[in-house]
């Protein structure tokens, strides 16, 4: 039962992307008792996001004993909000204890899959040219990987080191140097304290800023660490303490926005009390609604923006020379180094990847078409048969951990995949008008948000629709896809081959 099947067999399924998603996907189709399945990872390791970001400083935004797999908790946590390389090999962890390498196979990308009808398989190009047959594909592909460059005119031929957050040079030190930081996100504002003190000079390029709350972040005592160890249950207790205190924060993102106010006023006081100058506090204060943009939560940003060293620009970038960043006030400022923390082409979906389903439908250029992606819980598209997505549209948090959502996810395809297994169905496709009254549904819960309060922010389509975040609790996204109904899916069988409802 535990060894994975042999290459040249039909795979019952593919995964593509070996982060929190992917992992989660094999861990569920092994406590399925399922073997013939492969992740396909284009990097050389697991891990994704937290492979990718190394740059310093970086944590997750979402406490550790939260943002973790409630089925495979950590007592050892080093701090509330542990580095980024500690949730990495977290990871590593994980895949260990679920004896997942034989699974994997890194440097593998997968270009395009593409649904055969008549012999109702997903056919795969891994790489170039390598061909895999699989009945079922799983993307875990994540959304926050491909960088966003900002267009900026002489960026290109800047001649010292430049890079983005999540392309983060090793071998760069700041010690001494001048750095340039463009971008004002949760990214940003990780890696200027991380760099302040040792870079000569900091400039921090800002185009809009950021609602911030203190993260409170601490070390885990031993003794908390011993009693987590040794009293699972306490872990659990607290693990859900945290899961409720943050899922009210539905309330004021999802239903009442006006909410908010209270949570604006906090983080004016704290930047209040933090900056010490008048002029950089007032470039520092947002004019939106907390919440419309991700809240950032740091102990450290503001005090850094007391430095000497560290300066805020916020007149907007003219262009960039080949050693220095020219503002549109006419100021040249020389510069070592360009650090772009510009974010990430979140809505550019399914990154690499070419979809085609039934009838050679294409499902991002669909999407693209019709300016945004949409799917039956951000996880089935009418016209893919057998094809389930982990984090896909509208499944992103702003208020939780994502965590969270994959599981509950992992869970409802693995529903689906049963009918395929037990024979039941060939193939699995959700109906048209099943997730066209879900994506009125969706529409129409999102107008409460205070994602559309007004702002530029990642979570949006250029049109300005939101396709990325869930619009409610993330319990009520638990409970409508605790289970996955057959009303909601056309079956088609082999024996009848034809297209029935079930
Ligand atoms: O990216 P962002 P990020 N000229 O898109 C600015 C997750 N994450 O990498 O606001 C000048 O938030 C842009 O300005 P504006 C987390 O979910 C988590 O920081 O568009 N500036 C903005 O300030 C997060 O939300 C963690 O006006 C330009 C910034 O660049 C998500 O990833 C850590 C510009 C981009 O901010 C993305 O975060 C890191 C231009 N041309 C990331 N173009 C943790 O958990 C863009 N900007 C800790």
């Amino acid at each position: 039962m535990d060894a994975p099947s042999k290459e040249d067999e039909i795979l019952d399924v593919a995964i593509i992307g070996a982060g929190f998603g992917g992992l989660a996907m094999a861990i569920a189709l092994k406590n399925a008792g399922r073997t013939a399945f492969r992740v396909f990872e284009k990097a050389p390791d697991l891990g994704g996001t937290w492979l990718f970001n190394r740059y310093p400083g970086i944590a997750c935004d979402v406490p550790s004993f939260l943002y973790s797999f409630s089925f495979a908790q950590n007592a050892n946590w080093s701090r509330s909000y542990s580095p980024g390389n500690e949730i990495w090999r977290y990871m590593k962890t994980v895949a260990d204890d679920y004896s997942l390498h034989p699974y994997l196979r890194f440097n593998a990308p997968v270009s395009r899959t593409e649904y055969d009808e008549t012999k109702r398989l997903w056919r795969i190009t891994v790489s170039t040219s390598e061909i895999v047959y699989a009945r079922a594909v799983v993307t875990g592909t994540g959304a926050l990987h491909v960088p966003s460059q900002p267009d900026i005119k002489g960026l290109e031929d800047f001649a010292n080191p430049k890079f983005h957050s999540a392309e983060w040079d090793e071998r760069f030190d700041p010690c001494g140097t001048t750095v340039a930081v463009i971008g004002t996100g949760a990214s940003a504002i990780q890696i200027v304290p991380s760099i302040a003190g040792k870079a000569r000079q900091v400039y921090l390029f800002q185009r809009t800023p950021a609602w911030i709350v203190p993260r409170f972040d601490r070390s885990t005592s031993a003794v908390t660490k011993t009693l987590f160890r040794h009293m699972p249950l306490l872990q659990k207790l607290y693990r859900a303490f945290l899961y409720t205190h943050m899922e009210l924060r539905a309330v004021a993102f999802t239903v009442w926005p006006s909410l908010m106010k209270r949570l604006e006023k906090l983080a004016l006081a704290y930047l209040d009390a933090t900056v010490h100058d008048p002029d950089v506090r007032a470039a520092l204060t947002p004019n939106y609604t907390i919440g419309c943009k991700r809240v950032l939560v740091s102990d450290d940003f503001y005090p850094a923006m007391n430095r000497k060293d560290v300066a805020l620009v916020t007149a907007p970038i003219e262009r960039v020379g080949r050693d220095a960043i020219v503002t549109a006030d006419g100021m040249r400022r020389p510069v070592d180094a360009i650090v772009t923390a510009t974010g990430f082409r979140v809505t550019d979906w399914l990154p690499g990847v070419k979809v085609i389903g039934r009838a050679g439908r294409d499902l991002t250029a669909e999407w693209r078409r019709t300016g945004a992606a949409r799917a039956y819980y951000g996880i089935a598209a009418e016209g893919f048969p057998n094809f389930f997505m982990l984090l896909g549209p509208n499944t992103g948090l702003g208020h939780n951990s994502i965590i969270f959502m994959i599981e509950a996810q992992t869970r409802y395809i693995i529903h689906c995949l049963r009918w395929l297994w037990s024979g039941d169905a060939d193939s699995v496709e959700v109906r048209a008008d099943i997730q066209d009254t879900f994506t009125k549904w969706l529409n129409a819960r999102m107008k409460r948000t205070v994602w559309l309060t007004g702002c530029r922010s990642w979570y949006l389509n250029p049109d300005g629709t939101n396709s990325t975040i869930w619009p409610s609790f993330t319990l009520s996204y638990w409970w409508r896809t605790r289970a996955a109904r057959k009303g909601d899916f056309v079956l088609v069988s082999q024996e009848t081959s034809s297209r029935i409802a079930a």
